[in-house]
């Protein structure tokens, strides 16, 4: 027997580790379920590489399934030791309480929260917080052998180098939450990266072993995305490739999908996206038919930009690299253009009228004296996108943008920032 909802995860490359296919094939055809995924507090924005298990739960919300929010406030306390060489640093409870606010909005740009199968938020420190220790130990540790929880790869693999118990332990904590909302919120499938199995399974032997009634519960965990030339994905020049704006802006995020490779872009959008297999499969054929063009690049970068920041940031980030292709970059506000401009080289010069010449000698943005007379006549030299080709010409305060900066440009594609002080 086979499930729509299964083999659309599959044909995407979503689905790297299934507890039992056939059970939840079966379950999926019989029934609409709940299923959960956990974010732990660690940073007050995620980046894209997290996003990919909550893209899997709003696909299976589209199919009438709910899905189900962890926030982990009470994990966050401990630390998951999965997918770590070293032990992590503990955070204070007023960063992790900022941290679950960030995390909270960027999930509501993702689900739908209104429907009859909305999505649920909760957050693990109501259950867990006001556990004591003789709870824990007695009505769930007892349940768990130390030998099953050395066996898992994210102890064993610490074994040498030293783990706390505090890391240990946080694999009961996972556990606990899954029969929880397993008891609560009919929760039946628990998703994850492929980091996660350990965790996932450990639930699934916490749930098992406190009911009697054969249980329904399965995990999944997503595989790793992976870039064709070997080097890590979600990385641009300036780091990672953050939800929040404030860390990387709409056009940097927007920039980064244009940017994927012809060997990468299809696989990307069947995970990252919500175009279908027919619109897929029709951008396949641009890529290896019209490659130049960048159509499917184009549509990767529009459909995520839109997702996580609106159409209005969207129009925003193609209109800048609009202006930044003609070259006609009038069209931009001096926030933009600081912004865009953030990483070319630049120079500081003193606050004060000067000529256009003395400005790019001294600037370096021409090689000599001669040169720069020869450019500025030859029309090579703009300032803030409007053409200079008198010598005489004076940059005056009305040059300066925010009264701190002018962009200039040499030739076709040079661009310089001078900064006033
Ligand atoms: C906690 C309690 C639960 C269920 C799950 C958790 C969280 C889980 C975990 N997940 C990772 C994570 O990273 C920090 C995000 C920064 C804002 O640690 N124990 O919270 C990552 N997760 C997404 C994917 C992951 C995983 O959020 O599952 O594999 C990365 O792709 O590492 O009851």
């Amino acid at each position: 027997m086979t499930n729509t909802l299964i083999e659309d995860l599959k044909w995407r490359g979503l689905a790297y580790q299934l507890t039992d296919e056939t059970g939840m094939v079966d379950l999926l055809n019989k029934d609409s379920i709940s299923l959960y995924c956990g974010v732990d507090p660690t940073a007050d924005s995620m980046h894209i590489g997290h996003i990919v298990p909550l893209l899997t739960l709003r696909r299976f919300q589209m199919h009438g399934h709910r899905p189900v929010l962890l926030i982990g406030g009470a994990t966050g306390m401990i630390g998951d030791p999965s997918g770590r060489s070293e032990e992590r640093q503990l955070q204070t409870t007023e960063q992790i309480d900022l941290n679950v606010q960030g995390l909270q909005k960027q999930m509501e740009r993702i689900f739908d929260f209104n429907s009859d199968n909305g999505a649920i938020l909760v957050n693990n420190r109501d259950w867990i917080g006001s556990m004591d220790v003789i709870e824990f130990l007695r009505d769930y540790g007892k349940y768990i052998g130390v030998n099953y929880m050395l066996a898992k790869d994210t102890v064993a693999s610490r074994l040498e180098g030293g783990i706390s118990f505090t890391e240990f332990s946080y694999m009961l904590i996972q556990a606990i939450d899954y029969n929880h909302l397993y008891n609560e919120h009919q929760c039946r499938i628990q998703v994850g990266g492929s980091d996660q199995w350990g965790n996932i399974t450990t639930g699934l032997e916490m749930i098992r072993k406190t009911h009697t009634d054969e249980t329904k519960a399965f995990g999944m965990t997503i595989p790793l995305v992976t870039k064709a030339d070997g080097t890590k994905f979600g990385k641009s020049a300036s780091g990672s490739v953050w939800l929040d704006a404030e860390k990387t802006s709409p056009y940097e995020f927007y920039q980064f999908w244009l940017n994927t490779a012809d060997a990468d872009v299809i696989r990307y959008m069947k995970i990252f996206t919500f175009l279908t297999r027919e619109e897929i499969e029709a951008f396949e054929v641009t890529v290896t038919e019209e490659a130049h063009l960048r159509k499917a690049q184009k549509a990767l970068a529009e459909e995520m930009t839109k997702m996580i920041h609106g159409e209005a940031a969207l129009e925003n980030a193609i209109r800048i690299t609009n202006a930044l292709f003609s070259g006609d970059i009038k069209a931009l506000s001096a926030n933009e253009m600081k912004e865009v401009f953030k990483d070319v080289p630049s120079i500081e010069l003193t606050k004060e009228d000067k000529n256009i010449v003395d400005l790019i000698v001294e600037g370096a943005i021409s090689s000599s004296k001669r040169q720069a007379r020869e450019d500025v006549t030859n029309g090579a030299i703009s300032i803030n996108g409007e053409k200079i080709t008198d010598v005489g010409y004076v940059i005056s305060a009305a040059d300066r943008l925010d009264d701190s900066f002018a962009i200039v440009r040499r030739g076709k594609k040079k661009y310089h920032m001078v900064k006033f002080v």
